[in-house]
């Protein structure tokens, strides 16, 4: 049951897809204090919080301070509080169970049990907020709940889900060709190469660099005759440039984020000045979003939006300031401290807290700070693409996924996780991860695979892609100045490409999983606890998930390990495969174990009475023949699997055509 209350006058953030009637009464659960400014509720020792979307830390939550606060920051260490998404449900399981989603876009801190063990404590910025309690059976019925009230979750054609190569940046038309080429003479399955901001001419968005891309439409042509999809990144700031039609358009018709006075705002990010498309303002929204036709014409049809914090990399007023003070420094007789204070001051030119109470938008005739809605930014950016989608492309699924989100953004898109670093503890973050992104809707996700960030090693990019085969988005992204990381810039090139092929050789079964939960509202990627409530040593593994309802996985993610202990709350069938070929099967009983997994093998457990499909794979996801399936599972039972497959780019998710009964021959 859903209840729902209004606390003063809400920002409609358009967050939940049904409108449900305000509850009278109290409150249950949580008790509310200050003005309803705080809202507190006292934990049982054996209680376990489940969500939070985009955060670091386990998937269980409590322990630890998080914060709802959109932010750019490539450091995401254990000790921080906020990343780029802003998700504010969660659920509550112990002695009561139920979920609590925080429907407010302004800053949020969630106390999980930080400056008291056994107490949650949530603070608001100010008291203007819905709030929906949620009680359920268990976990995973109040979450399908949830996701019933914020609507169906986002699904991108087909070929996203197979493998895309990416790299800040592939800077020439040539540079792109190579990396097809290489893929190609490597036998790497591929469907995707990205673009990252180094196509457009100045970081302009909606431009190309006319130079390192002459006819980036004939690229993309010939890029799709080899079944390969470029994608294009796409900024948040519009650079200021007097003569660029998107600066002078927007201008014009005061579609940008203002001062107080409404003139626009001018920002900094890799353009250097730039003002910021108000997608909180509906007109602007539909401009901005339009625009991203200037690529479809080319035969894009993929993006990926970034900097929509929005970042601000520094503020003009805020470096005047400080060149200033800089002078005043050439008086004093230097010291340490002075080091200390002028590291500081930098750091706090970039997304400070104070900038963005200086922004204004113009949202439903109203002009509201931006503070106070800060964490709607990058969710209507993304929004606008989608609407735009729907309006010019009715018939045709783009792919589509942001930095920065809120709860409602997961209809329009999907996320990747940001700047992580090719550290093994975050291939470990991304595992805990996955499911609480899937409990707040955003179904279509993953991690940059191989670290962003740091220089990467064979075998941790080796065990991240195996488990990065079973995430719906499977993209190998890392940063300028670090070690190449694409695979075939490896010794174990065929190594590499086998656990892709997997993949591929498991997409009618991941593919048709995704899409089903999508349309089911259930989770694609789940904690175990989610499929076993009842079993309380399953609550405690973190480092394990379900993938759709037919298989488990026990990723390894440790440097030189090979091996794992597992734990299986029922009897499974493990098939351990190496590269894309089964190794070794055997049945295992519920309880612990010890499994062998060396580097270039791939641990999958089928639960019982359920298959899992598997096709011959291919290089390409046109390539994958879904009527020749194989069928593995226990021997001895009988079993069925719904399968689900359309022609990778139509809307009609409930015709019955899609499905098929298959069983065991
Ligand atoms: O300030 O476009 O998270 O994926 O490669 C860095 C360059 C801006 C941050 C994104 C990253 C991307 C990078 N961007």
């Amino acid at each position: 049951m859903i209840r729902k209350f209004m606390f003063g006058t809400p920002i409609n953030t358009e967050a939940a897809a049904e409108s449900e009637e305000a509850a009278v009464g109290s409150v249950p659960f949580v008790e509310i204090q200050e003005g309803g400014t705080k809202l507190f509720y006292e934990m049982d020792e054996a209680d376990i919080i489940y969500g939070l979307g985009e955060n670091i830390r386990g998937i269980n939550k409590r322990g630890w301070i998080y914060e709802s606060r959109c932010n750019d920051d490539p450091q995401h260490t254990e000790d921080i509080r906020a990343l780029y998404g802003a998700h504010n449900f969660f659920v509550l399981d112990g002695k009561a169970c139920f979920g609590v989603f925080l429907d407010y876009p302004g800053i949020v801190q969630f106390d999980m049990g930080y400056s008291h063990y056994d107490r949650i404590e949530i603070t608001l910025e100010d008291a203007n907020y819905v709030l929906y309690v949620i009680t359920g059976e268990n976990p995973a019925d109040i979450t399908k709940q949830f996701r019933k009230l914020i609507g169906r979750s986002y699904i991108p054609p087909r070929w996203a889900f197979g493998y895309g190569q990416s790299r800040w940046s592939y800077k020439t038309e040539e540079e792109v060709l190579q990396v097809l080429e290489n893929h190609k003479r490597a036998g790497i399955p591929l469907d995707a190469v990205y673009l990252d901001i180094d196509y457009m001419e100045h970081y302009k968005d909606f431009t190309v660099d006319k130079e390192a891309f002459p006819d980036l439409k004939k690229l993309s042509g010939r890029l799709a005759c080899e079944h390969v999809h470029l994608v294009p990144i796409i900024d948040a700031g519009v650079k200021v440039e007097p003569g660029y039609e998107v600066y002078e358009e927007g201008l014009e018709n005061g579609y940008f984020c203002k001062n107080e006075d409404g003139s626009a705002y001018v920002g900094a990010a890799w353009p250097d000045r730039v003002h910021y498309p108000d997608v909180l303002n509906a007109n602007a929204r539909k401009w901005f979003g339009e625009k991203y036709q200037y690529l479809c014409d080319m035969g894009i049809e993929g993006f990926w939006n970034d900097m929509n914090e929005p970042s601000i990399f520094y503020s003009e007023d805020r470096l005047m300031e400080f060149f200033r003070e800089l002078e005043n420094y050439t008086k004093v007789r230097p010291d340490m401290g002075h080091v200390g204070e002028l590291r500081g001051k930098l750091a706090a030119l970039e997304n400070n807290p104070e900038d963005y109470k200086k922004i204004w938008h113009d949202k439903d005739g109203k002009r509201l700070c931006h503070r106070q809605m800060h964490n709607l930014f990058g969710y209507n950016m993304t929004r606008a693409a989608g609407e735009a989608f729907e309006r010019l492309y009715p018939d045709k699924r783009i792919l589509l996924f942001s930095r920065s989100s809120y709860i409602g953004m997961h209809r329009y898109g999907g996320i990747w996780t940001g700047d992580n670093r090719s550290w093994w503890s975050h291939l470990l973050l991304n595992i805990k991860m996955m499911p609480s992104l899937n409990m707040c809707g955003f179904l279509f996700s993953g991690a940059d695979i191989g670290g962003f960030g740091s220089d990467t090693t064979e075998d941790l990019l080796m065990r991240w892609l195996e488990f990065g085969i079973f995430t719906p988005l499977l993209r190998n992204h890392s940063a300028m100045y670090t070690r190449r990381q694409e695979l075939y810039a490896f010794d174990r090139t065929e190594a590499l490409a086998g656990i892709l092929k997997l993949r591929y050789r498991l997409l009618p079964y991941l593919y048709s999983e995704f899409v089903k939960a999508a349309v089911n509202f259930e989770m694609y990627l789940a904690p175990l606890s989610f499929a076993y409530p009842k079993d309380s040593f399953a609550s405690q593994v973190e480092d394990q998930l379900l993938v759709g309802e037919s298989i488990m996985i026990a990723p390894v993610y440790e440097q030189n390990a090979r091996g794992r202990y597992v734990y299986l709350p029922e009897r499974m069938k493990l098939y351990v495969f190496q590269r894309e070929q089964i190794a070794r099967k055997t049945v295992l009983e519920a309880g612990h174990h010890y499994i062998e997994v060396s580097l270039e093998e791939t641990a999958i457990f089928v639960r019982p009475g359920h298959l899992l499909p598997l096709c011959a794979g291919g290089l390409h996801t046109e390539e994958l023949d879904w009527d020749k399936l194989q069928f593995l599972g226990m021997e001895d039972e009988e079993a069925s699997y719904l399968l689900y497959n359309d022609d990778g780019y139509e809307k009609d998710y409930e015709n019955p055509e899609h499905y098929t009964r298959l069983r065991k021959r």
